[in-house]
């Protein structure tokens, strides 16, 4: 039964493994903010206060290493990106976007991918806000990609015209990451 929502060449993890470059950084609510901005008609920048008065979603989803682990239905809570989209709105040649997050880590998505109802602005899991390790306090969640697209600790998110590859994407790994189709790595 769960083999049906197990990827090809994945295997479910026990724990939540911890996966990351560099060192976990610090969070100030005082100074943190998020940016929504390049190809957009109203750019964003908006504090950690004003951030958390936005409307929340609460989703059972996977979540799929390229490594080969997969946690499933698992419970996370955060804003729909596609809210924040929709506040920024997005100019009409935009269909590209690198996801910022804190150090040098970006993940690249298109425009439409980023829009998918399931695609959060995660806060919180399993009720609790999320864990500095795993992202803490803001991390995006897309559940229909390999999860080197779920950049821990995002500060920001650039629209563009054209495609822009993220970290992973410039190493070798897919840009189009779908776990389905086992897209690890690029060709
Ligand atoms: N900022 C940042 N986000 C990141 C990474 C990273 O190195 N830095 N690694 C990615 C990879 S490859 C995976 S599998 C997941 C792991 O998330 P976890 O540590 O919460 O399991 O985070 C993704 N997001
Ligand atoms: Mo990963």
């Amino acid at each position: 039964m769960e083999k049906k929502r197990l990827p090809p060449g994945q295997r479910i993890a026990e724990d939540f493994p911890v996966l990351h470059l560099g060192e976990v950084p610090s969070f100030d609510p005082e100074t943190w903010d998020f940016f929504l901005d390049g190809e957009v008609k109203s750019p964003l920048k908006i504090g950690w206060e004003v951030l958390n008065k936005l409307p929340r979603v609460k989703q059972i989803s996977d979540f799929h290493c390229v490594t080969g682990w997969s946690r499933l239905r698992d419970e996370w809570e955060g804003i729909q990106v596609r809210l924040l989209l929709e506040m920024a709105q997005p100019a009409s040649e935009a269909g590209h976007a690198l996801v910022y997050a804190e150090g040098d880590y970006t993940t690249s998505l298109a425009l439409k991918d980023l829009m998918d109802n399931d695609v959060l602005l995660a806060l919180q899991f399993k009720a609790r806000p999320l864990e500095p390790i795993h992202g803490g306090p803001a991390r995006l969640l897309v559940p229909k990609k390999y999860a080197y697209k779920c950049a821990k600790w995002v500060r920001g998110i650039r629209l563009y015209k054209e495609p822009h590859r993220g970290f992973w994407e410039i190493r070798g790994y897919s840009d189009s990451a779908d776990p389905w189709k086992e897209e690890r790595h690029s060709r």
